[in-house]
């Protein structure tokens, strides 16, 4: 499948979105997934400007908005790979709502985060995950709030997959992409990444002392384990928090949808050939 665009990334030198750009495209490449059995929903961001540099179908929603359209997508069509590329602005901050109602549905949907702990577009305001007491623009006296828990979050909503990766372990973050997108109902995957621009406090060499492993005997069946290794502060694991299979996904729980996907149902003849004509 050919993931190229003719764009190449206009993302600052360094920035973690380069690592998840190539993650996504090796987990795509070894899905092996038909292209027209794939959507990528993008937010509005650094992160979400991915829409440009990677050529599959796709949608660029509204800053926080992207994880209510990948859900419609899913539901009408459950058939399809369905992910969302955004940043912890747009999905811990304006779209945390969304994220919360999508993980306790358990649409059968990927979301992955790129979590730089800052809003990387808008010049570096601080978002739920900027540590307390960083200076940025917005908080000139440094931020005076805890950071959230987007794990903890998403297994207390109800999420079925949960994981953390790191932005330059490529091969670790492909490898949980792809687990992330064989999992049947919500998986989560946020991605720790630096922005070389605007966070000046985690950067690659904060990320090389803070960054560590689950236990090795982890094993990611309790919700209350994985809790608690997210609520971890001294060393930040990556790896596969929660699993589970015991929660159907949410098309599984519709009898209507039994009877095949809900497009294909209410079949339509919409002539899309003079709007596909723009595009070529
Ligand atoms: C509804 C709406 N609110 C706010 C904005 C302005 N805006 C654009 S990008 C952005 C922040 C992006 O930060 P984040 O989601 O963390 O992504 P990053 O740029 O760091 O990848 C904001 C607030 C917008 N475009 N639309
Ligand atoms: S501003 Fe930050 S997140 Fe955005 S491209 Fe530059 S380094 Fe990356």
């Amino acid at each position: 499948m050919n993931l190229r665009t003719p764009i190449f990334p206009t993302w600052c030198p360094g920035c973690g979105d380069f690592g998840i750009w190539g993650a996504l495209k090796m987990a795509i490449t070894e899905l092996n997934i038909p292209e027209e059995k794939l959507v990528v929903v993008f937010d509005v961001g650094c992160s979400g400007n991915m829409a440009d540099f990677i050529r599959v179908y796709g949608f660029h929603a509204l800053h926080g908005r992207s994880i209510p359209v990948a859900e419609g997508i899913a539901m009408a069509n459950h058939d399809l790979t369905v992910i969302v590329v955004g940043g912890d602005g747009g999905l811990y901050g304006e779209g945390m709502g969304h994220f919360i109602a999508a993980a306790k549905t358990n649409v059968n949907i990927t979301v992955l985060v790129h979590n730089n702990q800052t809003y990387g577009l808008t010049k570096g305001q601080a978002s739920p995950t900027t540590m307390e007491g960083v200076i940025t623009g917005s908080t000139p006296f440094g931020v005076i709030e805890h950071p959230v828990n987007p794990l903890g979050i998403a297994l207390t909503a109800g999420a079925t997959w949960v994981g953390r990766s790191y932005a330059a372990n490529i091969p670790l973050t492909k490898d949980l992409i792809v687990k992330a997108v064989k999992h049947d109902g919500f998986s989560h995957l946020d991605i720790f990444q630096p922005c070389t621009t605007f966070n000046k406090l985690n950067t690659q060499a904060w990320f090389i002392e803070h960054l560590g492993q689950l236990p090795t005997d982890y094993v990611p069946n309790s919700k209350l384990k994985a809790w608690e290794q997210s609520e971890r502060e001294d060393k930040y694991p990556i790896g596969i928090f929660y699993e589970t299979n015991k929660v159907l996904p949410f098309h599984k729980r519709l009898p209507n949808l039994d009877k095949g996907t809900l497009i294909s149902q209410f079949p339509t003849s919409v002539d899309l050939t003079a709007a596909m004509s723009e595009f070529k």
